[in-house]
Protein backbone atom coordinates (compact mmCIF):
# COMPACT_ATOMS: atom_id res chain seq x y z
CA UNK A 1 0.00 0.00 0.00
CA UNK A 2 2.64 2.25 1.11
CA UNK A 3 4.79 1.39 -1.92
CA UNK A 4 2.06 2.42 -4.38
CA UNK A 5 1.71 5.67 -2.52
CA UNK A 6 4.76 6.80 -3.03
CA UNK A 7 5.18 5.31 -6.81
CA UNK A 8 1.70 7.88 -7.14
CA UNK A 9 3.66 10.64 -5.68
CA UNK A 10 6.61 10.33 -7.95
CA UNK A 11 4.52 10.15 -10.96
CA UNK A 12 2.57 13.45 -9.96
CA UNK A 13 6.26 15.33 -9.28
CA UNK A 14 7.57 14.13 -12.91
CA UNK A 15 4.15 15.02 -14.52
CA UNK A 16 4.51 18.74 -12.82
CA UNK A 17 7.89 19.37 -13.32
CA UNK A 18 8.20 17.88 -17.15
CA UNK A 19 5.04 20.50 -17.58
CA UNK A 20 6.96 23.29 -16.01
CA UNK A 21 9.55 22.55 -18.30
CA UNK A 22 8.10 23.08 -21.81
CA UNK A 23 6.55 25.89 -20.22
CA UNK A 24 10.05 27.28 -19.48
CA UNK A 25 11.04 26.58 -22.97
CA UNK A 26 8.52 28.22 -24.63
CA UNK A 27 8.10 31.48 -22.37
CA UNK A 28 6.87 33.78 -24.75
CA UNK A 29 9.03 37.15 -25.74
CA UNK A 30 11.99 34.62 -26.53
CA UNK A 31 13.75 36.36 -30.09
CA UNK A 32 13.61 34.26 -32.29
CA UNK A 33 16.21 35.23 -35.45
CA UNK A 34 15.09 37.79 -38.54
CA UNK A 35 16.23 36.26 -41.54
CA UNK A 36 18.59 38.51 -42.99
CA UNK A 37 16.94 41.27 -45.38
CA UNK A 38 16.61 40.43 -48.87
CA UNK A 39 18.80 42.90 -50.78
CA UNK A 40 16.98 45.19 -53.64
CA UNK A 41 13.58 44.30 -51.87
CA UNK A 42 10.97 46.38 -50.70
CA UNK A 43 10.55 45.28 -47.02
CA UNK A 44 6.87 45.16 -45.89
CA UNK A 45 7.71 47.08 -42.91
CA UNK A 46 8.78 50.41 -44.75
CA UNK A 47 5.41 52.65 -45.34
CA UNK A 48 5.12 54.20 -47.97
CA UNK A 49 5.37 58.57 -48.23
CA UNK A 50 2.75 60.12 -45.74
CA UNK A 51 0.68 62.71 -47.76
CA UNK A 52 1.84 65.71 -45.95
CA UNK A 53 5.25 64.75 -47.12
CA UNK A 54 6.21 67.15 -50.03
CA UNK A 55 7.83 64.85 -52.37
CA UNK A 56 11.08 64.60 -52.57
CA UNK A 57 11.16 66.17 -49.33
CA UNK A 58 14.07 64.40 -46.96
CA UNK A 59 12.25 61.94 -44.58
CA UNK A 60 14.10 60.54 -41.11
CA UNK A 61 12.22 57.72 -40.50
CA UNK A 62 11.95 56.48 -36.99
CA UNK A 63 13.13 52.53 -36.96
CA UNK A 64 11.03 50.63 -36.33
CA UNK A 65 8.70 52.02 -39.03
CA UNK A 66 5.81 49.34 -38.54
CA UNK A 67 4.21 50.53 -35.47
CA UNK A 68 1.19 47.73 -35.53
CA UNK A 69 4.25 45.16 -35.62
CA UNK A 70 7.56 46.48 -34.26
CA UNK A 71 10.42 44.44 -35.07
CA UNK A 72 12.47 43.03 -32.22
CA UNK A 73 15.83 44.71 -32.13
CA UNK A 74 18.29 42.46 -32.26
CA UNK A 75 21.67 42.17 -30.65
CA UNK A 76 24.41 42.08 -33.38
CA UNK A 77 27.03 39.87 -32.42
CA UNK A 78 30.39 41.31 -31.16
CA UNK A 79 33.38 42.22 -33.39
CA UNK A 80 36.46 40.19 -32.15
CA UNK A 81 37.41 36.87 -33.71
CA UNK A 82 35.56 37.28 -36.67
CA UNK A 83 37.93 37.09 -39.13
CA UNK A 84 38.47 33.17 -37.72
CA UNK A 85 35.66 32.29 -39.72
CA UNK A 86 37.70 33.16 -42.86
CA UNK A 87 39.57 29.95 -42.30
CA UNK A 88 36.15 27.42 -43.01
CA UNK A 89 35.49 29.83 -45.88
CA UNK A 90 38.39 29.90 -47.35
CA UNK A 91 38.71 25.80 -47.15
CA UNK A 92 35.45 25.78 -48.79
CA UNK A 93 36.09 28.53 -51.93
CA UNK A 94 38.51 26.03 -53.61
CA UNK A 95 41.91 25.64 -52.91
CA UNK A 96 43.14 28.22 -50.91
CA UNK A 97 46.94 30.11 -51.64
CA UNK A 98 47.83 28.57 -48.39
CA UNK A 99 47.62 24.79 -49.61
CA UNK A 100 49.27 25.34 -52.73
CA UNK A 101 52.09 26.76 -51.19
CA UNK A 102 52.64 24.81 -48.58
CA UNK A 103 52.42 21.59 -51.16
CA UNK A 104 55.20 23.26 -53.14
CA UNK A 105 57.06 24.11 -50.15
CA UNK A 106 56.79 20.99 -48.25
CA UNK A 107 59.09 19.40 -51.60
CA UNK A 108 62.11 17.79 -50.71
CA UNK A 109 64.84 19.66 -52.67
CA UNK A 110 63.25 23.16 -53.97
CA UNK A 111 64.39 23.46 -57.84
CA UNK A 112 64.15 26.49 -60.12
CA UNK A 113 60.87 25.49 -61.22
CA UNK A 114 59.49 24.72 -57.92
CA UNK A 115 60.35 28.58 -57.32
CA UNK A 116 58.51 29.51 -60.60
CA UNK A 117 55.42 27.85 -59.39
CA UNK A 118 55.50 29.51 -55.89
CA UNK A 119 55.57 32.88 -57.77
CA UNK A 120 52.67 31.92 -60.53
CA UNK A 121 50.49 30.84 -57.59
CA UNK A 122 51.18 33.68 -55.73
CA UNK A 123 50.22 35.59 -59.27
CA UNK A 124 47.00 33.09 -59.62
CA UNK A 125 45.57 34.52 -56.16
CA UNK A 126 45.99 38.23 -57.77
CA UNK A 127 48.94 38.99 -55.23
CA UNK A 128 50.10 41.31 -58.18
CA UNK A 129 53.49 40.84 -59.79
CA UNK A 130 55.67 43.39 -57.49
CA UNK A 131 54.98 41.73 -54.13
CA UNK A 132 54.94 38.32 -55.65
CA UNK A 133 58.69 39.13 -56.88
CA UNK A 134 59.55 40.88 -53.52
CA UNK A 135 58.13 37.88 -51.49
CA UNK A 136 59.61 34.54 -53.60
CA UNK A 137 62.97 36.50 -53.82
CA UNK A 138 63.17 37.04 -49.74
CA UNK A 139 61.92 34.02 -49.37
CA UNK A 140 64.41 32.23 -51.46
CA UNK A 141 67.45 34.01 -49.86
CA UNK A 142 65.99 33.05 -46.23
CA UNK A 143 65.87 29.46 -47.15
CA UNK A 144 69.00 29.04 -48.53
CA UNK A 145 71.00 31.12 -45.60
CA UNK A 146 69.10 29.33 -42.95
CA UNK A 147 69.30 26.15 -44.49
CA UNK A 148 65.42 25.34 -43.23
CA UNK A 149 64.04 21.74 -44.33
CA UNK A 150 61.35 20.45 -42.20
CA UNK A 151 58.04 21.84 -43.59
CA UNK A 152 57.38 23.13 -39.99
CA UNK A 153 59.90 25.99 -40.27
CA UNK A 154 59.16 26.56 -44.14
CA UNK A 155 55.74 27.83 -43.11
CA UNK A 156 56.71 29.71 -40.82
CA UNK A 157 59.14 31.44 -42.84
CA UNK A 158 56.11 31.63 -45.52
CA UNK A 159 53.58 32.87 -43.02
CA UNK A 160 56.02 35.79 -41.99
CA UNK A 161 56.77 36.62 -45.32
CA UNK A 162 52.77 36.99 -46.08
CA UNK A 163 52.60 38.94 -43.04
CA UNK A 164 55.12 41.32 -43.95
CA UNK A 165 53.58 41.79 -47.46
CA UNK A 166 50.26 42.45 -46.18
CA UNK A 167 52.10 44.96 -44.40
CA UNK A 168 51.11 44.69 -40.17
CA UNK A 169 52.24 48.57 -39.90
CA UNK A 170 49.89 50.12 -41.40
CA UNK A 171 47.14 52.10 -39.34
CA UNK A 172 44.16 50.13 -39.19
CA UNK A 173 41.55 51.73 -37.00
CA UNK A 174 38.22 53.06 -37.81
CA UNK A 175 37.67 56.74 -37.30
CA UNK A 176 34.50 56.65 -35.81
CA UNK A 177 35.16 58.80 -32.30
CA UNK A 178 32.95 61.86 -32.13
CA UNK A 179 34.85 65.29 -32.57
CA UNK A 180 34.71 68.89 -30.90
CA UNK A 181 33.64 71.68 -33.46
CA UNK A 182 35.37 75.14 -33.21
CA UNK A 183 32.19 76.07 -31.94
CA UNK A 184 33.04 73.87 -29.13
CA UNK A 185 29.82 71.39 -30.30
CA UNK A 186 30.09 68.14 -30.51
CA UNK A 187 30.22 66.41 -34.37
CA UNK A 188 29.68 62.95 -34.79
CA UNK A 189 32.40 60.78 -37.21
CA UNK A 190 30.62 60.73 -40.42
CA UNK A 191 31.53 57.38 -42.59
CA UNK A 192 31.29 57.91 -46.59
CA UNK A 193 31.19 54.33 -48.37
CA UNK A 194 31.74 54.44 -51.94
CA UNK A 195 32.30 51.83 -54.61
CA UNK A 196 30.86 50.96 -58.03
CA UNK A 197 27.27 48.92 -57.82
CA UNK A 198 26.98 45.58 -56.38
CA UNK A 199 30.24 45.53 -54.61
CA UNK A 200 28.46 45.77 -51.03
CA UNK A 201 27.93 48.95 -50.08
CA UNK A 202 24.66 48.99 -49.01
CA UNK A 203 25.58 45.83 -46.93
CA UNK A 204 28.36 47.16 -45.25
CA UNK A 205 26.93 49.99 -44.06
CA UNK A 206 24.46 47.81 -42.64
CA UNK A 207 26.98 45.59 -40.85
CA UNK A 208 28.98 48.39 -39.81
CA UNK A 209 26.09 49.64 -38.11
CA UNK A 210 25.72 46.45 -36.00
CA UNK A 211 29.30 46.63 -35.20
CA UNK A 212 28.82 49.80 -33.96
CA UNK A 213 25.09 49.33 -32.07
CA UNK A 214 27.47 46.67 -30.52
CA UNK A 215 30.23 48.50 -29.14
CA UNK A 216 27.28 50.76 -27.40
CA UNK A 217 27.27 53.44 -30.62
CA UNK A 218 24.58 55.49 -30.86
CA UNK A 219 24.22 55.55 -35.59
CA UNK A 220 22.21 57.14 -38.08
CA UNK A 221 22.35 55.70 -41.77
CA UNK A 222 21.76 58.26 -44.62
CA UNK A 223 20.42 56.68 -47.82
CA UNK A 224 22.61 58.79 -50.50
CA UNK A 225 21.52 56.07 -53.03
CA UNK A 226 18.94 57.96 -54.47
CA UNK A 227 18.73 56.33 -58.04
CA UNK A 228 16.25 54.17 -56.51
CA UNK A 229 13.85 54.08 -53.72
CA UNK A 230 14.97 50.49 -53.43
CA UNK A 231 18.40 50.64 -52.37
CA UNK A 232 17.41 53.43 -49.62
CA UNK A 233 14.65 50.26 -48.46
CA UNK A 234 17.25 47.78 -48.24
CA UNK A 235 19.52 50.59 -46.04
CA UNK A 236 16.68 51.24 -43.84
CA UNK A 237 15.76 47.20 -43.27
CA UNK A 238 19.00 47.01 -41.81
CA UNK A 239 18.77 49.88 -39.73
CA UNK A 240 15.66 48.90 -37.90
CA UNK A 241 16.89 45.43 -37.22
CA UNK A 242 19.00 47.16 -34.84
CA UNK A 243 17.17 49.54 -33.73
CA UNK A 244 19.13 52.40 -35.97
CA UNK A 245 17.15 54.96 -37.48
CA UNK A 246 17.89 56.25 -41.78
CA UNK A 247 17.59 59.39 -43.01
CA UNK A 248 16.31 58.79 -46.84
CA UNK A 249 14.36 60.91 -49.63
CA UNK A 250 11.17 59.61 -49.99
CA UNK A 251 11.55 60.58 -54.00
CA UNK A 252 14.01 58.39 -56.58
CA UNK A 253 16.40 60.73 -58.14
CA UNK A 254 16.50 62.98 -55.33
CA UNK A 255 20.04 65.77 -54.50
CA UNK A 256 21.76 62.67 -53.04
CA UNK A 257 24.42 65.14 -51.77
CA UNK A 258 21.31 66.88 -49.92
CA UNK A 259 20.28 63.55 -48.46
CA UNK A 260 24.27 62.95 -47.29
CA UNK A 261 24.31 66.75 -45.49
CA UNK A 262 20.58 66.05 -43.75
CA UNK A 263 21.99 62.72 -42.23
CA UNK A 264 24.63 64.45 -40.92
CA UNK A 265 22.70 67.41 -39.89
CA UNK A 266 20.00 64.60 -38.27
CA UNK A 267 23.02 63.00 -36.77
CA UNK A 268 24.41 66.52 -35.55
CA UNK A 269 21.15 68.16 -33.83
CA UNK A 270 20.35 64.40 -32.17
CA UNK A 271 24.24 63.97 -30.84
CA UNK A 272 25.03 60.37 -31.86
CA UNK A 273 28.41 58.82 -32.18
CA UNK A 274 28.60 58.39 -36.16
CA UNK A 275 27.00 59.04 -39.54
CA UNK A 276 26.83 56.42 -42.19
CA UNK A 277 26.27 57.73 -45.38
CA UNK A 278 25.39 55.31 -48.60
CA UNK A 279 26.04 56.50 -51.21
CA UNK A 280 25.62 54.98 -55.20
CA UNK A 281 27.96 53.69 -57.57
CA UNK A 282 26.97 53.82 -61.39
CA UNK A 283 30.11 53.73 -62.91
CA UNK A 284 28.71 54.46 -66.79
CA UNK A 285 29.66 58.00 -66.45
CA UNK A 286 33.10 58.23 -64.71
CA UNK A 287 32.63 62.40 -64.56
CA UNK A 288 29.60 62.34 -63.26
CA UNK A 289 30.41 59.48 -60.22
CA UNK A 290 33.21 62.07 -59.72
CA UNK A 291 31.14 65.34 -59.96
CA UNK A 292 28.33 63.75 -57.88
CA UNK A 293 30.88 62.22 -55.12
CA UNK A 294 32.81 65.89 -55.18
CA UNK A 295 29.76 67.41 -53.89
CA UNK A 296 28.92 65.01 -51.84
CA UNK A 297 31.91 65.67 -49.54
CA UNK A 298 31.88 69.33 -50.10
CA UNK A 299 28.33 69.28 -48.60
CA UNK A 300 28.74 66.89 -45.90
CA UNK A 301 31.76 68.93 -44.30
CA UNK A 302 30.16 72.14 -44.19
CA UNK A 303 28.63 70.26 -41.41
CA UNK A 304 30.95 68.31 -40.08
CA UNK A 305 34.53 67.12 -41.23
CA UNK A 306 34.61 64.00 -43.10
CA UNK A 307 36.42 60.96 -40.34
CA UNK A 308 36.62 58.17 -43.40
CA UNK A 309 35.78 57.53 -46.92
CA UNK A 310 35.72 53.91 -46.96
CA UNK A 311 36.21 52.09 -50.69
CA UNK A 312 34.06 48.80 -51.41
CA UNK A 313 35.62 46.53 -53.25
CA UNK A 314 34.14 43.16 -54.39
CA UNK A 315 37.35 40.34 -53.59
CA UNK A 316 36.25 38.27 -56.91
CA UNK A 317 36.57 41.40 -59.75
CA UNK A 318 40.60 40.82 -59.59
CA UNK A 319 42.03 43.00 -62.12
CA UNK A 320 38.53 44.76 -62.34
CA UNK A 321 38.97 45.07 -58.89
CA UNK A 322 41.75 47.16 -58.82
CA UNK A 323 40.64 49.36 -62.19
CA UNK A 324 37.87 50.44 -59.98
CA UNK A 325 40.60 51.57 -56.95
CA UNK A 326 42.59 53.46 -59.44
CA UNK A 327 38.80 55.46 -60.81
CA UNK A 328 38.03 56.00 -56.95
CA UNK A 329 41.56 56.65 -55.59
CA UNK A 330 41.46 59.64 -57.41
CA UNK A 331 38.78 61.14 -56.52
CA UNK A 332 37.20 60.48 -53.27
CA UNK A 333 40.33 60.74 -50.78
CA UNK A 334 39.61 57.34 -49.36
CA UNK A 335 41.10 56.13 -46.12
CA UNK A 336 39.94 53.14 -45.92
CA UNK A 337 39.37 49.90 -48.13
CA UNK A 338 36.35 47.16 -47.31
CA UNK A 339 37.21 43.98 -49.47
CA UNK A 340 33.71 42.05 -49.56
CA UNK A 341 32.89 38.55 -50.95
CA UNK A 342 36.46 37.27 -49.92
CA UNK A 343 34.12 34.11 -48.76
CA UNK A 344 34.02 33.66 -52.47
CA UNK A 345 36.97 33.76 -53.52
CA UNK A 346 40.82 31.60 -53.23
CA UNK A 347 42.50 34.62 -54.44
CA UNK A 348 43.00 36.56 -50.89
CA UNK A 349 46.09 37.77 -52.59
CA UNK A 350 44.11 40.91 -53.77
CA UNK A 351 44.43 42.54 -50.33
CA UNK A 352 48.15 42.85 -51.05
CA UNK A 353 47.61 44.26 -54.71
CA UNK A 354 45.18 46.58 -53.44
CA UNK A 355 46.81 48.60 -50.63
CA UNK A 356 49.50 48.77 -52.73
CA UNK A 357 47.29 50.16 -55.89
CA UNK A 358 45.57 52.39 -53.30
CA UNK A 359 48.51 53.37 -50.61
CA UNK A 360 45.55 52.77 -47.96
CA UNK A 361 45.08 49.82 -45.71
CA UNK A 362 42.35 47.32 -45.86
CA UNK A 363 40.53 47.90 -42.90
CA UNK A 364 37.38 45.69 -42.64
CA UNK A 365 36.62 42.56 -44.72
CA UNK A 366 32.97 41.00 -45.79
CA UNK A 367 33.09 37.20 -44.94
CA UNK A 368 29.47 36.44 -46.05
CA UNK A 369 25.75 37.66 -46.75
CA UNK A 370 25.02 36.92 -43.09
CA UNK A 371 24.47 40.30 -40.71
CA UNK A 372 27.26 39.97 -38.78
CA UNK A 373 29.67 38.97 -41.67
CA UNK A 374 31.82 41.94 -41.14
CA UNK A 375 35.18 41.22 -39.76
CA UNK A 376 37.89 44.16 -38.65
CA UNK A 377 40.89 43.31 -41.37
CA UNK A 378 44.36 41.68 -39.14
CA UNK A 379 47.00 40.47 -41.21
CA UNK A 380 48.18 37.73 -38.79
CA UNK A 381 45.02 36.44 -38.08
CA UNK A 382 44.59 36.90 -42.12
CA UNK A 383 47.52 34.91 -43.01
CA UNK A 384 46.91 32.19 -40.00
CA UNK A 385 43.61 32.06 -42.80
CA UNK A 386 45.36 31.85 -45.87
CA UNK A 387 47.51 28.73 -44.52
CA UNK A 388 44.87 26.62 -42.93
CA UNK A 389 45.45 24.38 -40.79
N1 LIG B 1 29.27 36.28 -50.21
C1 LIG B 1 29.23 37.57 -49.89
N2 LIG B 1 28.28 38.36 -50.43
C2 LIG B 1 28.27 39.68 -50.10
C3 LIG B 1 29.22 40.24 -49.22
N3 LIG B 1 28.94 41.56 -49.10
C4 LIG B 1 27.87 41.80 -49.88
N4 LIG B 1 27.45 40.68 -50.50
C5 LIG B 1 26.33 40.52 -51.44
O1 LIG B 1 26.56 41.31 -52.59
C6 LIG B 1 25.33 41.74 -53.14
C7 LIG B 1 25.35 43.24 -53.40
O2 LIG B 1 25.41 43.92 -52.17
P1 LIG B 1 24.91 45.43 -51.99
O3 LIG B 1 25.25 45.81 -50.60
O4 LIG B 1 23.51 45.60 -52.40
O5 LIG B 1 25.87 46.19 -53.01
P2 LIG B 1 25.89 47.75 -53.42
O6 LIG B 1 25.24 47.84 -54.75
O7 LIG B 1 27.34 48.10 -53.50
O8 LIG B 1 25.18 48.50 -52.35
C8 LIG B 1 24.27 41.32 -52.15
O9 LIG B 1 23.67 40.14 -52.62
C9 LIG B 1 25.04 41.04 -50.89
O10 LIG B 1 24.41 40.11 -50.05
C10 LIG B 1 30.23 39.36 -48.66
O11 LIG B 1 31.12 39.75 -47.89
N5 LIG B 1 30.19 38.05 -49.03
MG1 LIG C 1 23.62 49.81 -52.51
Amino acid sequence: MNDLLWLWITLAVLVVVSVGFVGYRRRPGTRAPLPPPTPGTTPDAVEPPTATQEPGAVATTEAPTDLEAPPAVEVPEAVGGRLARLRGRLARSGSPLGSRLLAVLSRDHLTEDDWDELEETLLLADVGAGPAGELIESLRTRVRVLGVRDPASVRALLREELIALVDPTLDRSLATEPRTAEDGSRVPAVVLVVGVNGTGKTTTVGKLARVLVAEDRTVVLGAADTFRAAAADQLETWGARVGVRTVRSERDGADPAAVAFDAVRTGRTEGVDVVLVDTAGRLQNKAGLMDELGKIRRVITKEAPLSEVLLVLDATTGQNGLNQARVFGEIAGVTGIVLTKLDGTAKGGIVVAVQRELGVPVKLVGLGEGPDDLAPFDPQEFVDGLLGD
